[in-house]
């Protein structure tokens, strides 16, 4: 018997004997030698298998594999330089699993289309695995992180009676006894009364929003971390959040280097960001906006277009903070000296990645929430429970939702936030 292993472990049994379990990644011949590059999940090994040192049909089995067919192989590890991964197996015995119809992706060039049809296929090739392991470990690390700074994970429903960023966006079902649920749009509001229980916690999980945009940067069901904090005010989120992002972008540097490099990134872009991050006021964007030629009314909310002129007069996240209160959602804070100013932040990526984060400081009074609730037309009713947070030992609280793919599209250096999940959903697309 010889010990069954990974490739990512392969370094550790130079000059032993041991069993690979995965699947032809490519091959080619050369006389009487086969290389066979096999992926098992964790990485990619050449196989090298010698015509004399194997039984025949250990070897014949070679000219039958085809791509992503599923095979066993059995040999001894060794030490070469100048291999990809800096190993090789010399294979003494191999087993075909199942031998794989024509794999439908090649090399060559495939559209967006095909390849999206096809994503379940898709996720193998190496520049999807990339993409793919950067957002384990993010996900991972954004939750130690958090962890370790006093927070709890409180997991928010998703099917909710109510909205919480504007009706326009929501999924309906019909399922609940005489009352219309929707698909979460964000977790916040179920996070506050985490809050208020717990005082520090963060919702995570995926959220939906039935957008008519067809843009690269909008998903219909995309995942956000959101962080809630009570005593805490507008300055003590943007600290938060500044952290936890210079956390992220350094963390994916150290440990998914390798993945990086299959991306192309250019990580001098990555390894500026470091703190402070510029903080600067709607209106003083305006002002960028304008020295930059755009005009732009004051009380709009910014654009994808406005969001990449302002990121790009910096080189790492830039922090927007007092956005008109109009434009926002009924929850945000107004700020006391200017009450047409909402206490909260938008934090852009550089490059033109677009928005990264949203939060805000809560309204925590009962009258002024109650204010905001009619002037958003939401009912009274559904938000009974939402306004007992006021009701009972209100304070100061603050938070913010990260949005998942978008801080991975944008560390990944990928032009299209499909990428970024591993089995999007658009405004066309549900399948597979
Ligand atoms: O709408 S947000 O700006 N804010 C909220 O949902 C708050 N309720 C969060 C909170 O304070 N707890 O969305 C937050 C982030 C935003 O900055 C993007 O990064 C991301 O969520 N987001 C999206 N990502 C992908 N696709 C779509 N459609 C999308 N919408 C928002």
């Amino acid at each position: 018997m010889t010990q069954i292993t990974t490739i990512d472990k392969i370094g550790e049994f130079v000059g032993q004997m041991v069993t690979l379990r995965g699947w032809l990644y490519n091959k080619r011949s050369s006389g009487k030698v086969r290389f066979l590059l096999i992926r098992d999940g964790t990485g990619i090994i050449q196989s090298v298998v010698v015509k004399n040192e194997v039984t025949p049909e250990s070897f014949s089995a070679t000219d039958i594999l085809t791509l992503e067919s599923s095979l066993e192989v059995r040999g001894k590890v060794r030490a070469d330089a100048r291999a990809p991964g800096g190993h090789e197996l010399q294979v003494s015995d191999l087993r075909i699993i199942q031998v794989a119809e024509e794999y439908p992706i090649s090399p060559k060039e495939h559209g967006p289309s095909f390849l999206l049809d096809h994503r379940h296929l898709w996720l193998r090739s190496s520049r999807q695995h990339a993409i793919l392991r950067i957002r384990s470990h993010l996900i991972q690390e954004a939750q130690s992180y958090l962890n370790r700074e006093g927070f709890i994970l409180f997991d928010a429903p998703i099917l909710t009676p109510t909205s919480c960023e504007g009706t326009s966006t929501l999924f309906e079902t019909d399922y609940f006894y005489d009352e219309k649920a929707y698909l979460s749009q964000s977790g916040q509001l179920y996070a506050e009364a985490g809050a208020m229980a717990f005082g520090k916690v963060y919702t995570l999980g995926p959220t939906f929003r039935a957008e008519k945009s067809k843009t690269r940067r909008h998903l219909t069901e995309f995942w956000m971390l959101e962080p809630e904090v009570a005593f805490a005010e507008l300055k003590d989120i943007l600290s938060l959040a500044e952290e936890l992002i210079t956390h992220l972008v350094h963390s994916v540097l150290t440990h998914r280097r390798e993945e990086l490099k299959v991306l192309d990134r250019d990580l001098t872009k990555l390894q500026s960001v470091v703190q402070p991050f510029p903080r600067i006021t709607y209106e003083e964007a305006l002002d960028i906006l304008r020295q930059k030629g755009i005009s732009h009314q004051w009380g709009d909310d910014f654009g994808a277009a406005e969001d990449t002129v302002i990121s790009e007069q910096f080189d790492r996240p830039v922090m927007i903070t007092h956005y008109p209160l109009q434009t926002k959602a009924f929850y945000m804070k107004s700020d006391p000296l200017r009450p047409e100013l909402a206490l909260c932040v938008d934090v852009l990526a550089p490059e033109g990645y677009g928005e990264l984060i949203g939060g805000s400081q809560r309204e925590d009074d009962y009258d002024k929430l109650l204010e905001r609730l009619a002037q958003h037309k939401l009912p009274r009713e559904s938000f009974e429970w939402y306004l007992d947070l006021r009701r009972y030992g209100s304070v100061p609280h603050s938070g913010f939702g990260l949005g998942i793919e978008r801080t991975i599209g944008w560390i990944c250096g990928i032009k299209h936030l499909r990428e970024a999940i591993p089995f999007p959903r658009l405004l066309q697309r549900i399948y597979p």
